[in-house]
């Protein structure tokens, strides 16, 4: 261990020499631990998740649970007794405001107050989008339509529906 670490910190120390303005990743495990260091960190007063008006649920319009379908495949984003807002900028959240997301293949509700991931099977629709194409490979996919708040919070399984598809 010792010794490898020698020869790449030496490396480093050139490189860093010789071009500054980059930052250079070295070579070395001892480094690899900081890679995935995500800032999803939330600010100190961070108010609670608000409470789910009653009557509201997600589901899909246009979409039926067991469906065959192609891709790319359209769907469109229902929900009642909730709007559906922009991500707030400032982080302010309101009770019976949120937006989509759309989980695919990834389970069928993130467990309230998670903040939702954000990743290619981890769709935010933050910009208040009620509707979206999606492209899937042929097979079953389970689709889940998962509703959190300003903040990426979910609000769990209680705003969330999943439906499986079958894609021609
Ligand atoms: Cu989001």
């Amino acid at each position: 261990m010792r010794k490898l670490f020698v020869i790449p910190a030496f490396l480093l120390v050139a490189m860093v020499a010789c071009n500054s303005g980059t930052e250079q990743k070295a070579n070395t495990d001892t480094t690899a631990t900081t890679e995935h260091q995500m800032d999803m960190s939330t600010p100190e007063q961070v108010a609670p998740l608000p409470a789910i008006p009653a009557g509201a649920k997600v589901y899909f319009k246009n979409v039926k649970d067991g469906q065959t379908v192609s891709s790319p495949l359209k769907l469109e984003f229902g929900v009642d007794n909730m709007t559906v807002a922009k991500k707030s900028p400032d982080g302010q959240i309101a009770e019976g405001i949120g937006h989509h997301h759309l989980l695919i293949d990834s389970g069928d509700s993130i467990p309230s107050g998670t903040v939702i991931p954000d990743d290619s099977t981890h769709i935010h629709y933050g910009g208040g989008q009620t509707e979206a194409t999606v492209n899937l490979t042929p097979g079953k996919h389970t689709l889940t339509l998962q509703f959190g708040d300003a903040i990426h919070r979910s609000y769990g399984g209680a705003l969330a529906n999943t439906i499986t598809v079958n894609v021609k």
